[in-house]
């Protein structure tokens, strides 16, 4: 079995949002054409607290996109964003969400982010996916949306940790790239293994 993992297509994360990633919402189209291909797909939702520790309006002088030392390492510090319930944690108003199985909301305790669809920031508190897609026989996925040097991307490092096989549709994904977080990336997937294909390919 085969899925489709859709992270972050949130509006905070497209132009107009709290945190816009260049180009954000132009992965829509790409992401609904490809869906139906899939056996499974399951989307992620960012969910903070107003009061989350990933805000840099909780760190006394502190601006947005410093980092800070939390109890499991350095955290980088964002604008507000996906507060739960708000207009800007919705998905996207044109992501066709009817084929989503499952939605995994993520980030929701305030002491810990959590970039990855599967662990927590911490490295080490499961959010439950891994379980979910198991129990559903799934041992490859795909991973498309917000951002790819983020939450795509810690996401399919933690698919191959976890034993899936992990592909990164690159053209269904859009960057933050905050200092070279891109490039680090791609080298992060390629000792890793993840790999990379276009929604062409697929
Ligand atoms: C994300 C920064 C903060 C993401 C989420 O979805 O890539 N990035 N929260
Ligand atoms: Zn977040």
């Amino acid at each position: 079995m085969r899925a489709l993992l859709v992270i972050d297509v949130q509006k905070d994360f497209c132009p107009g949002g709290a945190l816009p990633v260049p180009e954000g919402d132009a992965v829509v189209p790409v992401i609904n054409r490809i869906m139906p291909r899939y056996d499974i797909v399951v989307f992620t939702q960012d969910w903070h607290p107003a009061d989350h520790l990933s805000f840099a309006s909780q760190h006394e002088g502190k601006a947005p996109f410093e980092t800070v030392t939390l109890a499991y390492g350095e955290q980088v510090l964002w604008p507000d964003h996906c507060v739960q319930g708000s207009e800007g944690a919705e998905f996207h108003p044109d992501l066709d969400v009817r084929p989503a199985q499952a939605i995994i909301r993520k980030g929701f305790r305030r002491e810990v982010d959590s970039y990855s669809a599967f662990f927590e920031n911490d490295h080490a508190t499961p959010t439950g996916l891994e379980g979910y897609l198991r129990s559903r026989g799934v041992d490859e996925v795909h991973l498309a949306g917000l951002a790819t040097d983020f939450c795509v991307g810690f996401s399919a490092l933690d698919a191959v940790r976890c034993g899936f096989v992990a592909t990164v549709i690159e053209d269904a994904c859009r960057a933050i790239d905050l200092e070279g977080s891109l490039q680090a990336m791609r080298e992060k997937w390629q000792k890793a293994g993840v790999r990379t294909i276009t929604s062409a390919e697929i």
